[in-house]
């Protein structure tokens, strides 16, 4: 085939996993450049992804509203500085609506295996309905925390009051006026129990270890905002792209990388100060006190939990749940809680991606093989012997309290300019090399072990071994990496 006016010599079929907030981004990038052979599978009946599973009360983004959004679908009407699940959830569904992306989406198609076919070059995708898609490319844009992680408690399936994972709530269950205990923590727990304190007879908070919070400010956008922005994008833009938020990202990244920097020691004292100056009863105080530094753990942003957990219906225990039975928990210490529901905030298996899916590249290479000790991918994006084939928020990429939005579509950027070497047929496959990728993961492990995520505490960062699955160096960094791939480090053919 000769090339036609746009330099493509060769029509691309795409399949795209997963249409939550990465698979609807390459969807939309896939429209811009023109590219119609493609389909989204998705394993549930709607978009939205994190934001589609999670429904629980007080869900919140903890990233500034106008930052969580896609840099070419500013959102003028978002109800405050920071959005709640359900609005975030509806924005996908009007950007996938906009760009006219629902006929490219498979709904209730799990994908369950993808086999690289090495005399076509080209990978089968099977759905847990028995068809399989043919594709040259495929880009995995599965999520990151989307299995749900039950925790190994003795007797909890004896409770008889309702018992759900946080990403399962169960709306029919109610809640006002009810004794309520929630098992866990991190973002989600604190969500939670900040947004039922005032609901509940009783709510008990199980806490096995004490997290940092960040105070930050919550406000509401009023009708007046909404309509300035609405007229003026650059009122967004000065937001998103402005200073303050780059800023800000900046410093907290440097302190992430840079456990004795300033601007760690300006979060620690933040924090601390937080602790402090917020919760009145020194014995609460102290059980809310971590004794690991701040942002090891995923830092949480609260403007509201130290009050919640001051109110006199809520109970912070800290003390081990010892068993849970028919009628509630008993803690190590004796204590029994009597419950009429038990919420189980405890977090994902964070080191699934794309699996319990298949999948199977060149010379025999099976990513569960390939990911046995810990999953990881060249920049966060592709892999050593599978083939046009890249994921998007996949392992060891930035984490932290930013926008993953921006991070996928830096990765898109990445990503696209090998596929115009494909589309270009100036290659027909290209993957990350053996040797690039080891060199590099060296590299990342020695970096990651010396950020604050490594030092000293329980995780979802953390992998089997206890070493940060993480981007180590600065955003800035991960920005220059994302430029564009160096071509000599690809097996391009
Ligand atoms: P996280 O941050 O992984 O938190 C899980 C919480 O559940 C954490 O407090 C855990 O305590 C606790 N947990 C887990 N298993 C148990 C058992 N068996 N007993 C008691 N407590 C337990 O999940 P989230 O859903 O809050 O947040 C995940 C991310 O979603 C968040 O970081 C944002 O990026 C969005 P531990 O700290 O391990 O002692």
């Amino acid at each position: 085939m000769s090339a036609d006016a746009s330099g493509k010599n060769r029509q691309l079929k795409y399949v795209i996993i997963g249409a939550g907030m990465a698979g609807i981004l390459a969807g939309v990038e896939l429209r811009k450049k023109g590219e119609t052979d493609f389909v989204i599978l998705e394993k549930a009946g709607e978009v939205g992804g994190t934001w589609r599973e999670n429904r629980y009360p007080g869900l919140t983004c903890d990233v500034p509203a106008h930052a969580y959004t896609y840099s070419f679908a500013p959102n003028p009407d978002w109800s405050g500085f920071y959005a709640g699940g359900a609005e975030i959830n509806d924005y996908f569904k009007s950007v996938v609506d906009s760009y006219q992306l629902n006929d490219a989406i498979r709904f209730n198609s799990e994908v369950t295996a993808c086999d690289y076919d090495e005399a076509a070059k080209n990978w089968r995708v099977a759905t847990a309905d028995g068809r399989v898609e043919l594709a040259d490319v495929v880009i995995a844009a599965s999520g990151v925390l989307h299995h749900p992680k039950m925790p190994d408690i003795a007797g909890l399936e004896t409770f008889e009051g309702a018992a759900f994972h946080s990403a399962r709530w169960d709306h029919s269950v109610p809640i006002d006026g009810r004794r309520v205990g929630v098992i866990g923590n991190g973002s989600t727990g604190v969500q939670i129990v900040t947004a039922l304190s005032d609901r509940c007879e009783k709510l008990v908070h199980f806490q096995r270890s004490p997290q940092w919070i960040m105070p930050v400010q919550f406000f509401p956008y009023t009708e007046e905002e909404r309509r300035a922005f609405r007229n003026d994008p650059a009122l967004i833009d000065a937001i998103r792209f402005g200073e303050e938020y780059w800023s800000g990202i900046k410093r907290f990244n440097t302190a992430l990388v840079d456990t004795s920097s300033p601007e760690m020691l300006e979060i620690e004292s933040l924090v601390l100060r937080n602790l402090e100056d917020s919760i009145a009863d020194p014995v609460l105080r102290e059980k809310l006190r971590p004794n690991y530094r701040a942002a090891c753990k995923r830092l949480i942003y609260s403007w509201g939990y130290y009050q919640a957990v001051q109110r006199p219906s809520v109970f912070v225990d800290t003390s081990g749940i010892a068993e849970v039975q028919p009628n509630g928990v008993l803690m190590q210490d004796g204590t029994f809680h009597e419950l009429d529901v038990l919420v189980l905030a405890t977090g994902f298996r964070a080191d699934q991606f794309i699996r319990p899916a298949r999948v199977r590249g060149r010379n025999g290479a099976d990513l569960d093989a390939v990911w046995a000790k810990r999953p990881k991918a060249y920049l966060a994006v592709t892999i050593p012997e599978f083939p046009n084939f890249f994921m998007l928020n996949g392992p060891t990429g930035p984490v932290g309290n930013f926008s993953l939005i921006d991070i996928a579509e830096r990765q898109w950027a990445y990503i696209d300019q090998l596929l115009d070497g494909l589309r270009a047929g100036r290659f027909a496959e290209v993957s990350v090399k053996p040797e690039v990728m080891d060199a590099y993961e060296d590299r990342r492990i020695a970096a990651a072990k010396t950020t604050i995520f490594g030092s000293g505490c329980s995780s979802w960062y953390l992998d089997a071994e206890g070493v940060p699955a993480t981007w180590p160096w600065s955003y800035e960094a991960f920005a220059e990496a994302m430029h564009a791939p160096n071509l000599v480090e690809y097996d391009a053919r």
